[in-house]
């Protein structure tokens, strides 16, 4: 009986699978997590200090630059295999009708990169650059601004599509999410510290709404304590292993 039996009988009985990923699953695709201090330049800044509308109204080229050089790593890196399991738990999934959402507050579609489909932003997405006077959206996959803050064709100074800390989540995304954590019956917590709300709700409402709870991060988190199993390991090993075990 391996530690993963339990997870894996608990996976073909659900009717409904919810999961909610954090910056773990990107971090053996090379990306710091959210707590990990910034390499080089930016180790003395405080991640909370840079994502918010004051420090971009401060000094929107400092803030346009921490997240222009997060963008071009995401550029420069690649899904890990824990990305691709979840895209392989979606289509098992799809093939016995079991109901499956993905929730990410992760802002760089590697989830989607690796073939998961319909999935949930919470925290919106690096990949798309909005312009703070007329709100004009493009997506940029290329190298770096010619200048920060970068302009908009109107003039304005653009912003990345992400979601600060004090500014409200995308309202549709937000109710997909916790419709899915009242009803489903299994919820997965992955790669996440489970600090920041209303992300950090949604375990705690599937744990109310009966359903059986799974954490897999490489530590404790204040989740831990509520959940059915928590498993202590690199969410690039564990799902693979969980994954294939359904074959
Ligand atoms: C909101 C996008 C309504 C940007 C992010 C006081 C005043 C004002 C507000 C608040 C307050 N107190 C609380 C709040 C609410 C606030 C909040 O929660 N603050 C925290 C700091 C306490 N939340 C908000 O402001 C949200 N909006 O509530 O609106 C409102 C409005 C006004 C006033 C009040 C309420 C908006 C929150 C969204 C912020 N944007 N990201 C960007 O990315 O730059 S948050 C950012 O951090 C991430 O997106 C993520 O959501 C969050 C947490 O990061 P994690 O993903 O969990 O990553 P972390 O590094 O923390 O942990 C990684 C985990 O993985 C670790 O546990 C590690 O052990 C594990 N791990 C590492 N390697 C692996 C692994 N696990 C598995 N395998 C591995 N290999
Ligand atoms: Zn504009």
């Amino acid at each position: 009986m391996t530690t993963l039996s339990p997870i894996i009988e608990a996976l073909r009985e659900a009717n409904a699978i919810a999961v909610l990923t954090g910056a773990g699953v990107s971090k053996e695709s090379g990306i710091p997590t959210f707590r990990d201090a910034m390499q080089g330049l930016w180790a003395k800044y405080d991640p909370a200090e840079l994502a918010t509308p004051e420090a971009f109204a401060r000094d929107p080229e400092k803030v346009t630059r921490w997240y222009d050089e997060r963008r071009l790593r995401c550029s420069a890196a690649r899904p890990n295999p824990g990305h691709r399991a979840l895209a392989d738990l979606q289509t098992w999934c799809e093939e016995r009708g079991t109901s499956f959402t993905l929730i990410t507050q992760n802002i760089d579609r590697f989830h989607q990169a690796a073939g998961s489909r319909d999935v949930i932003e919470l925290h919106g997405t690096i990949w798309v650059w909005r312009c703070t006077d007329c709100g004009d959206e493009q997506e940029e996959r290329g190298g770096p601004f010619e200048r920060y803050p970068p302009r908009c064709a109107c003039g304005g100074f653009r912003r990345p599509a992400v979601v600060w800390f004090g500014e409200m989540l995308p309202e549709a995304a937000l109710r997909r999410a916790f419709e899915a954590a009242e009803t489903c019956d299994l919820f997965l917590s992955i790669g996440t510290s489970g600090l920041v709300t209303p992300a950090a709700d949604l375990i705690h409402i599937a744990h109310q709404h009966g359903a059986k709870t799974v954490e897999i991060n490489t530590e404790p988190t204040p989740a831990t304590a509520l959940t059915d199993w928590a498993l202590h390991a690199p969410a690039s090993n564990i799902l693979p292993e969980l994954v294939h075990a359904m074959d």
